[in-house]
């Protein structure tokens, strides 16, 4: 009973040896034993690193034996196997999280203590793989987590960027990019699968030939051949015995490749050649829903993505099965277009390598894939230049020609004369350039395609794919995303958790529909202390956080109203600023009113080339600097700009939030995941009918949520009608005002030029309809500021809202993934 698991968490017995045990003993023992044995270190010389990694070492022996249990396991019983394809991870810190998942959190704080250690400082310090730019991202991760917390067999496959997402800093109010060398202490979490590689070509030109049986064949010569290796994290399931594999691989020179340049004395070419091939992983490109057409961006895709599907083959034919099986054996979500070339890549393996006729081939193909649309913005939908794509991949070129040709001749007849729709629906664009239509290809290829939220399918199907849902119908599914109340409730605010907890038990941590349960205790008196008081203090230590990184005194009884996501035009952060302005100018023109006090917390990355959402950065932190020291607001209102919003950082601000900002403009947020993991934290939403939105003010109750703005379809009217934001100037003083001063220099030291691109395009374009908005916005505000007057009212609603939040875990979206598109089982792990 030394294990430390003795609380019914499904681990069966097994030896307590010093590499597996979970007690607190066998904890310090493994943490001393390898500060000397990996670390060579001894107490009096050990720096902060060397014991992190000596911790993490030993929580990795123990996560070790569960994945080798797993593995065993799976290919032993032959299980069908969910592989997730994504460009992208944002997966956060591990070792917390791996604690909290192993069930020994308390038991290494008291190892740590025994030893002289404080285990927060050490868990404070931790690198984050930032191996992602945002939403998508950090959904593939969570999507990791309840993947294995559901005991679900399953594969995630992506990139190991040597160089994740840029660290973000502020100079002067605008954003500065440094680069993200996050594995320069080196990563104790993954596990270097050196004879785990694949050879990935690129370039050239393909050779046509009949073989004996006279059979027209395809060889395919190269430019360039370039080697991918498996790296392994392991992903291990909250309490349980499943420990999945995330699979990122890294590209190099394959083995001896230059000797040809090397012997002919050109040494410098031979190291040129290197480089490139080490270029593919390098560094992740941080456009989030903005693509950039750069050849090397696709050949990153076409990296993983064949390194992963001819692993997925080699791990299928090892275990005796024929290639005629391999969509029985496994399903491969596509998150997003990113992978998408996936479809042509399995044909080719099929086909040119395996030997299948097309027919086959295709069958087995679009039996494979299922693809996630994560946007409906237009600017977002991948495309690549014909004459690129060709010069990369010119084998896949012909694949997806014949595809198209195939495809075609069929829309051809079921269309009947409908060259419009056809050609909207062919995979090749033409115009000036044409170019290759990825969500075509992914639509086509795959046999299910999901939106992100309700209202972002239902778009789906009446805008961008259209086409698609009128040709194929049955192909069109809703998987609302969700979040791991692990790594957002358990881990981010082990307060709330326990508070929680105490009351209905930890049921809801593994079914979140169990937060229902905190319903009543709305309406008792001592609870509602309790749950203010939690919020209170996690206010205090973001404060405190906010002194120290910005030197910025912030009160913790002041509202923290919080918008936080990546920067961009329709998630309307200058929307935000509109209304910090009006408010300033109502206090200036009255300092005495009554004015709740506010503390507006803002943070987010901008794409280094987005020059307007950099614009926007540059607004927030000049609007601050006066907001801030003006001495006859007096510090009621104050604006932060945080830097460098990342996964360590979200943990410390979402249990700290008041209110939650989500506010873009309705039909552009396919779904959002930050407002559900600001909601399950206790904040109430002022938002837009967007993405989630719409579904969570629908189960938190449209008393419990702050609604304002024009809906999807107003937006779509009023656009179609002729949008005029000019008239909303004119005819609305405060908003006259607000422009007028920003454009006036007010904020920038009496420059009025620089904010001229932003306020220039609200005044003429305003595609995202702030000025539609502002004053529904405005008024709204003013009903969350009656209601946070009323304390006690506010809990009621904060307990209310978190305790409605249950449908938003991922393991509700990941179990309807399992049933509805992939048909696969959990398959409980045992330990011997
Ligand atoms: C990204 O983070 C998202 C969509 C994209 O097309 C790309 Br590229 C990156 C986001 C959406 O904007 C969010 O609304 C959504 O919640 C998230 O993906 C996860 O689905």
């Amino acid at each position: 009973a030394t294990n430390g698991n003795g609380n019914g968490n499904g681990h069966s017995p097994y030896l307590e040896d010093s590499r597996t045990g979970l007690g607190v003993d066998t904890l310090k023992r493994a943490i001393r034993n390898n500060l000397f044995y990996v670390q060579g270190k001894f107490p009096e010389i050990a720096t902060r690193n060397d014991y992190y990694m000596a911790i993490a070492y030993a929580v990795r022996d123990r996560l070790l034996q569960r994945w080798v249990a797993s593995v065993k396991q799976y290919i032993q019983e032959k299980h069908r196997v969910v592989a997730y394809l994504s460009a992208e991870y944002l997966l956060g810190p591990h070792l917390a999280n791996n604690l909290i998942n192993l069930g020994i959190y308390k038991e290494t704080e008291q190892a740590c203590k025994e030893l002289g250690l404080d285990l927060d400082w050490l868990i404070e310090k931790e690198v984050e793989p930032g191996l992602g730019n945002g939403g998508l991202g950090r959904l593939a991760a969570c999507y990791m987590d309840s993947l294995a917390t559901l005991e679900v067999p399953a594969i995630g496959y992506g990139i190991r960027y040597q160089f994740g997402i840029f660290e973000q800093d502020i100079r002067d109010g605008w954003q500065v990019e440094d680069t993200d060398n996050w594995l320069r202490r080196g990563n104790p979490w993954e596990i270097a699968r050196r004879e785990l590689s694949y050879d990935i070509k690129f370039g050239g030109y393909v050779q046509t030939y009949l073989d004996r049986a006279g059979k027209l064949c395809f060889n395919w010569i190269p430019e360039l051949v370039v080697k991918g290796v498996a790296y392994d994290t392991p992903i291990l399931g909250y309490k349980v015995n499943t420990a999945n594999t995330l699979r990122l691989w890294k590209s190099e020179a394959p083995h001896s490749f230059d000797f040809q340049s090397f012997n002919a004395g050109d040494y410098n070419s031979a190291v040129n050649s290197k480089i490139i091939c080490e270029n593919i992983s390098k560094v992740l490109y941080p456009n989030d829903e903005q693509i950039e057409g750069k050849r090397l961006r696709l050949q990153q895709q076409y990296f993983f993505v064949s390194c992963s599907l001819q692993d997925m083959i080699g791990i299928h034919l090892r275990q005796g099965e024929k290639i005629h099986d391999f969509h029985k054996k496994f399903v491969v979500q596509l998150n997003d277009t990113h992978p998408a070339i996936g479809v042509a890549e399995l044909m080719r393996l099929l086909m040119d390598v395996h030997q299948l006729e097309w027919e086959e081939a295709w069958d087995i193909t679009s039996k494979t894939f299922a693809y996630t649309n994560h946007t409906l913005l237009p600017e977002a939908l991948e495309t690549w230049d014909l004459q690129l794509f060709g010069s990369v991949l010119p084998r896949h070129l012909q694949l997806i020609y014949e595809i198209n040709r195939r495809f075609v001749d069929y829309a051809t007849i079921k269309l009947y004369g409908n060259h419009q729709k056809i050609s909207s629906l062919s995979l090749i664009g033409e115009g000036p350039r044409k170019y290759i239509k990825m969500a075509n290809l992914a639509c086509l290829g795959s046999f299910a395609i999901n939106g992100v939220a309700a209202l972002h399918s239902e778009l789906l199907k009446k805008t961008v794919l259209k086409d698609w849902y009128e040709l194929m119908p049955h192909k069109f599914q809703n998987k609302t995303n969700g979040v791991t109340p692990r790594r957002w409730m358990v881990l981010a605010n082990p307060e709330l958790t326990n508070l929680i907890s105490s009351r209905i038990g930890e049921g809801w941590i593994k079914n979140l529909h169990e937060l229902k349960g905190l319903e009543p205790f709305a309406d008792d008196p001592e609870f509602r202390k309790e749950w203010m008081q939690v919020k209170f203090n996690k206010k205090k230590a973001l404060a405190k956080r906010i002194k120290k990184r910005l030197g910025l005194d912030v009160d913790p009884n002041s509202m923290f109203d919080i918008l936080v996501k990546r920067i961009h035009e329709y998630k309307r952060q200058h929307l935000k600023v509109l209304h910090i302005i009006t408010l300033y100018n109502q206090i200036k023109k009255n300092p005495n009113m009554d004015v709740v006090p506010r503390t507006f917390i803002f943070a987010g990355k901008a794409a280094p080339g987005y020059r307007k959402a950099k614009l926007m950065i540059k607004l927030i932190n000049s609007v601050g600097e006066i907001v801030n020291n003006d001495p006859d607001i007096n510090g009621r209102i104050k604006v932060v700009f945080y830097p460098n919003y990342n996964v360590t950082n979200a943990q410390k601000i979402y249990p700290a939030a008041d209110v939650s900002e989500q506010i873009s403009t309705a039909g552009k947020e396919a779904s959002g995941t930050g407002n559900m993991k600001l909601s399950l934290n206790g904040a109430l939403t002022v938002g837009t009918l967007d993405g989630a939105n719409v579904e969570i003010r629908e189960c938190v109750g449209e008393e419990n949520f702050f609604l304002f703005g024009l809906t999807a379809d107003e937006v779509a009217k009023v656009k179609s009608e002729g949008y005029k934001p000019w008239d909303y100037y004119s005819e609305n003083p405060n908003l006259k005002e607000v422009i007028d001063q920003i454009n006036s220099g007010y904020f920038s030291h009496l420059d009025s030029k620089v904010f001229k691109e932003l306020t220039d395009s609200l005044l003429y374009d305003d595609q995202y309809l702030l000025f539609a908005d502002y004053q529904s916005y405005i008024d709204t505000q003013a009903k969350v500021e009656e209601a946070f007057k009323d304390q006690d009212k506010w809990a009621r609603m904060s307990i209310l809202n978190t305790a409605r939040m249950g449908k938003f875990s991922s393991d509700r979206s990941i179990r309807e993934y399992c049933d509805e598109i992939w048909k696969v089982e959990s398959v409980p792990v045992t330990l011997d």
